[in-house]
């Protein structure tokens, strides 16, 4: 695809693709396999600014550009979808602040991150509030020049890696009013009150952790509030626009991968004194392959653009570029386990691993039910 790329975001890319090329492909099946967090991993982005990308120059980052970090995600994904939620939950956690934060609240947490010295993690999801964030019932109380939060959150991913996390909790009285009653804080790990619970076991990106995290009297100063009172779920729903094509990169990714590993094979394995490529049924998958890839890749692109020139109504392209770059991974990694056949389905080859990484894109910052019903919605508000 003929995307317009600038100098930098065509630099970006080329560094993230031959360093993950080097020293991430070579890592991704233990990782996957000892479902531990990579810490090397973490310190090899850190060191070659990669974890600085989603940040701009005056906040110690290196772009700041949605295109450029979607451009990385997308590369790292290729190798090793753990890794690259290193990046993506960097971003996702960090845009709270971006997006909404105060200028002393950007100065004082985003160079930490943008360096790679510190994790962020975003914490909206609760055990009984997933689809409907509104519904959480984790509660904030005011108390002088701080406030006292009491919860807790699940499926927080890097949860119990990040240094801050951004908790969205209910600031209102009465405790079932409407969403606009959420308010966001930025919170320090070290907060008395905070405490991470289990970990999750996964089918899929087996490395990143999944934590449950729990806050007893949590004590958060009110300067760390970000917005005013009753900012937090507009917040939440500005950051998943502004992340989800984020999502749809790591898809992409996985997906390109998996076509890759599909095509080399088909290339190189004979049956019936041909290599199976000369067969139309695999050729016509690849070709199916093919372009789904690419339409997930314009839709992505066209996000992460969109983004960076401040388009209005992002919420649809963002929703449009996760639903179709997640549901193309899902095809293209099973239909790649197919095209290896019996080896496939063997830990020593990646395609399974793809295939269990790209069903969570499917699932997680938002299922694409919820997609659909953010794209149906704006359709139908459209005049
Ligand atoms: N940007 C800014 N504001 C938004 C917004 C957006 N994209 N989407 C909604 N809002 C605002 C609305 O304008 C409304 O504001 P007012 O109260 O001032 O009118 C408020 O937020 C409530 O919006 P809405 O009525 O649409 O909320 P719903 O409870 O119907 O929820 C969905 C909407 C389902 C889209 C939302 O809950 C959602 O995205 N759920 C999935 C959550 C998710 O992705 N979780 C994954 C885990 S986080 S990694």
């Amino acid at each position: 695809m003929n995307f317009q790329l600038t100098e930098e975001q065509r630099q970006i890319r080329e560094t993230v693709h031959d360093l993950c090329l080097e020293r991430v492909e070579p890592r991704a099946a233990a990782i996957d396999e000892s479902g531990e967090f990579p810490w090397d991993i973490k310190d090899l982005f850190a060191k070659h600014d990669i974890l600085g990308i989603p940040f701009p120059p005056e906040y110690g980052g290196v772009s700041g550009s949605a295109l450029s970090t979607i451009l990385a995600i997308e590369e790292i994904s290729k190798f090793c979808a753990t890794s690259s939620l290193i990046l993506a939950v960097q971003s996702l956690g960090s845009l709270p602040i971006t997006l909404a934060g105060s200028e002393a609240q950007k100065r004082k947490f985003l160079p930490p991150l943008a360096r790679g010295e510190q994790l962020a993690a975003y914490a909206l999801t609760e055990p009984g509030s997933g689809s409907d964030a509104g519904g959480m019932r984790t509660r904030a109380t005011r108390q002088g020049d701080q406030y006292v939060i009491s919860g807790s959150k699940t499926f927080i991913t890097g949860g119990s890696v990040a240094d801050i996390v951004i908790v969205f909790a209910r600031t209102d009285q009465d405790g079932d009013a409407p969403a606009r009653d959420i308010s966001a804080f930025i919170v320090d790990k070290q907060s008395p009150g905070f405490r991470v619970g289990k970990l999750e076991k996964k089918l899929g990106i087996r490395g990143s952790p999944t934590a449950q995290l729990f806050f007893e009297d949590m004590v958060v100063p009110a300067a760390n509030r970000l917005g005013s009172e009753g900012d937090g779920f507009r917040i939440a729903m500005r950051v998943l626009d502004h992340s989800r094509p984020g999502i749809a990169a790591q898809a992409l990714g996985i997906a390109e991968g998996a076509l890759d590993l599909a095509r080399r094979y088909a290339r190189e394995r004979k049956q019936f004194g041909q290599p199976i490529s000369a067969f139309q049924g695999i050729q016509f998958m690849l070709a199916d392959m093919a372009t789904q890839v690419e339409a997930a890749r314009v839709l992505t692109y066209t996000a992460g653009d969109a983004l960076d020139r401040r388009q209005p109504g992002i919420s649809l392209t963002s929703s449009m570029a996760k639903l179709h770059a997640s549901d193309t991974a899902m095809r293209v990694t099973t239909d790649a386990v197919q095209i290896l056949g019996g080896y496939g389905y063997l830990r020593e080859f990646p395609a399974e691993r793809m295939m269990r990484d790209a069903k969570i894109t499917q699932i997680y910052e938002g299922t694409n039910e919820i997609q659909r019903l953010v794209i149906a919605r704006e359709l139908l508000k459209q005049p």
